[in-house]
This record gives C-alpha cells, structure tokens and sequence, in this order.
C-alpha cells in the first residue's frame, strides 16, 4: 500500500488548518505528507507535524539577503523529500520563476477568494468593499502569475448582512479544509495535471472556474 501512495511536501507560514486537514484525510487517503516546510520559525502548524511525527524544515526568508536565495534554498530542502507534489497551505512567499520551473505542474496553491477576483492579499474585506454577493476558495497550479495559474476547483459561499472579514474567512476556511484533500487525492491518482497552461482532469480540459464544488 504504502508504495502507491503520492509523496507531498505542504509549505505553511501559519496556523496550519489546512495543513491540519490534509494530516486527517491522508490517513485514508492515497497519499502521504513526507515534510513540512515554514518560512516562519513560529509557525502552528509546525507543531501539528511534530505531533504526528511529519518531519519539518524551516527556511526562514528574513536570513536570506535575495529572494532567489531563498527559494533555491526552499526547492533543496523540498528535493530532500523527492516529493510527487508540492501543496502551498497558507504559504506567504511569492516564488520566483526559477522555483516554478524548477517544479513546473507539481505545485498547488489553495486562494481564499473566487479566482480571477482578488488574487494577493486582504481577499476577505476586499469581497466586503465590492459588496459580492458570494465569495469563495479556489485550488489552482502555482505559475509565475500570482494566483494566476489554471483553476483546478472552487466552492462559494454566501456573503451574509453584517459579515466581518473574519465572519466571513471563517465560513471560506470550512469549505477550503473539505476542498484542498480531494484535490490533492486527484493528483495523487494521476487524474489531475498541468498540460500547456490548463488544469487537466481525466483527460479533459477544466473550464476558468475549474470543477465547481457543490456542498
Ligand atoms: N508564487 C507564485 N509564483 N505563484 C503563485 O500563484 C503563488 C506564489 C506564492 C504564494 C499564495 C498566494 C495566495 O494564495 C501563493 C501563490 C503571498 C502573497 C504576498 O503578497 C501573495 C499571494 C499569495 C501568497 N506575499 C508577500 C511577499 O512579499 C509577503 C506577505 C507576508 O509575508 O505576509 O512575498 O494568496
Ligand atoms: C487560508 O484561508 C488560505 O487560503 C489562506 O490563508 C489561510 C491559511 O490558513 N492563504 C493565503 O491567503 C495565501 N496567501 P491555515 O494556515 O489555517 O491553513
């Protein structure tokens, strides 16, 4: 069994739910986490690796003097692992074009907002300030366009009267933990990949939006 199964690095910069998410579902699924990277030493979910004894590595960006430095030395800590795939959790970095093509279409990225809609930062009160109606999560390749890259899936969620950012990422958050697993288990099968820029899903083209989940 344990031969089949994908091979995963997850990179965090914080509390880890999503990471905590993958840890629960792996058990049962067809793949394994092998390492846990943060850029920042403080991180939570460093602890719930070391909980469940997934080795960690942290590569703390403020001792590097460039970003190219940081992310060569990122991409040989992950090539440690000789991992199938690499799931960026809350990662908070912008990674350089080297390190995209150095792993071209084995990077996901999981993006609390309805992609093309507010890629960055602040998504949640930028949803707020343009007065949407439904907001969400999309799993997207990592490219060297910031949350660019083709959309894999997204799930909504209503936008309620009264919602604070916090509100409103908390109820985001709930559909990223059931969301980010069963993406990852695709690729982990080999249904899902990269082919010229669009996200592939058993052998079709996935349309902008990606696989639309219904709760
Ligand atoms: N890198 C590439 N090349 N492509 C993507 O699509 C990426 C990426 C790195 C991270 C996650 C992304 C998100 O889901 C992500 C996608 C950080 C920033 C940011 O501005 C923006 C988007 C994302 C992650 N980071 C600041 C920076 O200067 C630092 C912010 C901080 O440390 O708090 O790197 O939203
Ligand atoms: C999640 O909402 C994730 O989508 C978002 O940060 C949160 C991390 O939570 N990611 C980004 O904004 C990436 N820039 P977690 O650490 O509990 O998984």
């Amino acid at each position: 069994m344990e031969a089949t199964h994908c091979h995963i690095v997850v990179l965090i910069s914080g509390n880890g739910s999503n990471l905590q998410a993958l840890i629960d579902s792996s058990l049962a699924s067809n793949f394994k986490i092998a390492a846990v990277i943060s850029n920042r030493p403080n991180a939570f979910g460093l602890q719930r690796a070391e909980r469940d004894n997934i080795p960690t590595r942290v590569i703390d960006h403020t001792s590097f003097d460039s970003r190219d430095a940081f992310d060569s030395a990122l991409g040989d800590a992950i090539e440690e692992f000789n991992p199938e795939l690499i799931v960026l959790a809350g990662f908070m970095r912008i990674l350089g074009s080297e390190f995209v093509n150095r792993f071209e279409g084995r990077v996901l990225n999981i993006h609390p907002s309805l992609l093309p809609k507010y890629p960055g930062i602040n998504t949640h009160q930028r949803a707020l300030d343009a007065g949407d109606e439904e907001h969400g999560v999309s799993v997207h390749f990592v490219t060297a366009d910031l949350d660019g890259g083709p959309v894999i899936a997204q799930e909504r969620v209503p936008v309620l009267k009264d919602d604070t950012a916090e509100m409103l990422a908390a109820r985001v958050l709930e559909k990223e933990h059931l969301v980010y697993p069963k993406v990852v288990s695709w690729y982990a099968s080999g249904r899902l990949e990269m082919q010229e820029g669009n996200a592939v899903l058993d052998h079709e083209v996935l349309p902008p939006t990606g696989v639309i989940i219904h709760p």
